[in-house]
């Protein structure tokens, strides 16, 4: 039996769901979520092995018309980028309906060359399926793209995300796995440690400071019955640093409690998780900051 394998962009405006499906397709958390939109900043593959086939899916951060600083730039490249060379697109909307920003989205769709596929995610929400079917009329005629296929489902819990896979594999071509059939993702475990503090910053904090917070992981040892992590968020002002940190340093520790919990999950062992804040001025809007920080590498 011939073997498929090929890489599918995962793109959709923010907070649309993207990292949860990628997550759910995988069968592992790769792409940390969050209720807020721009929680994903970088590329992130997660890879699908099973009999017959392995599909690389890249995660996008969401590409969005707002926001005018460097990192607001860098994002977008960095979805618009994982658009090339792929073997299908799957753009992603929210069963309430098209919004302006998806047309962003759809217009780089258009773009490019793979066939695109249509998931309409969160049907979860809806008070009756009957819903859909006026949003995938007007989908499939309204758009200027005629999309491969339409398919409504739901990332949080998993209802047709098996069809979306079915429906992607007839457009890989047929080829070799161009992963070793255990690897989940291309991303080191130092970045999805990063990752999965930031997570916790993401649901902790409120308003602007999970936009103003990186994370940089300093040090990463195995001892012997132990994972020693130590990591540094970053953000841009002192007044964040302290609302990060909270009175007598509760929420910092509520942040690091659950943050060394879901790194345990991630790495099956115990984890020391050792947190420090710090403060580097307006480092989204800053090309030398933002290099430090790991940004341009994917994009
Ligand atoms: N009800 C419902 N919520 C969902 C579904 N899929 C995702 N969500 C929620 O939507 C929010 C955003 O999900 P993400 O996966 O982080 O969205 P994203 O598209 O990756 O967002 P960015 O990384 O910001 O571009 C989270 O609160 C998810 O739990 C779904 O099928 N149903
Ligand atoms: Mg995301």
């Amino acid at each position: 039996m011939s073997f498929r394998s090929g890489i599918v962009a995962l793109v959709g405006r923010p907070n649309v769901g993207k990292s949860t499906l990628l997550n759910r397709l995988v069968g592992q958390r790769v792409s940390i979520t969050s209720r807020r939109p721009q929680t994903t900043r970088h590329r992130i593959t997660g890879i699908k092995t099973a009999a017959g086939y392995q599909i690389i899916y890249v995660d996008t951060p969401g590409l969005h018309t707002q926001g005018r600083k460097q990192i607001n730039r860098y994002l977008n490249r960095a979805a618009s980028g994982s658009l090339l060379g792929v073997d299908c697109v799957v753009v992603m909307i929210a069963a309430s309906g098209w919004v302006d920003q998806d047309r962003v989205v759809l217009d780089a769709a258009r773009d490019q060359q793979a066939p695109v596929i249509l998931a309409i995610n969160k049907i979860d929400t809806l008070g009756s399926r009957s819903q859909l079917l006026p949003l995938i009329e007007q989908s499939s005629h309204d758009m200027n793209l005629e999309f491969a296929e339409i398919i409504p489902l739901s990332a949080r819990s998993g209802e047709h995300v098996a069809e979306l896979e079915k429906a992607i594999l007839p457009y890989l071509p047929e080829q070799p796995a161009l992963y070793p059939e255990d690897q989940i993702t291309d991303r080191s475990e130092r970045f999805l440690a990063a990752e999965l503090v930031r997570e916790q910053v993401f649901r902790s904090v409120g308003d602007e400071v999970p936009y103003s917070a990186a994370v940089a992981i300093e040090g990463f040892t195995r001892e012997p019955k132990l994972l020693r992590i130590d990591a540094v968020i970053w953000v841009e002002k002192e007044g964040q640093k302290g609302i990060l940190i909270g009175k007598q340093g509760t929420r910092l520790k509520g942040i690091g409690t659950h943050a060394r919990l879901a790194l345990e999950e991630q790495f099956a062992c115990r984890v020391y998780l050792g947190l420090w804040v710090k403060v580097r001025e307006n480092w989204t809007d800053d090309e030398r900051a933002l290099r430090s920080f790991g940004f341009g590498e994917d994009g």
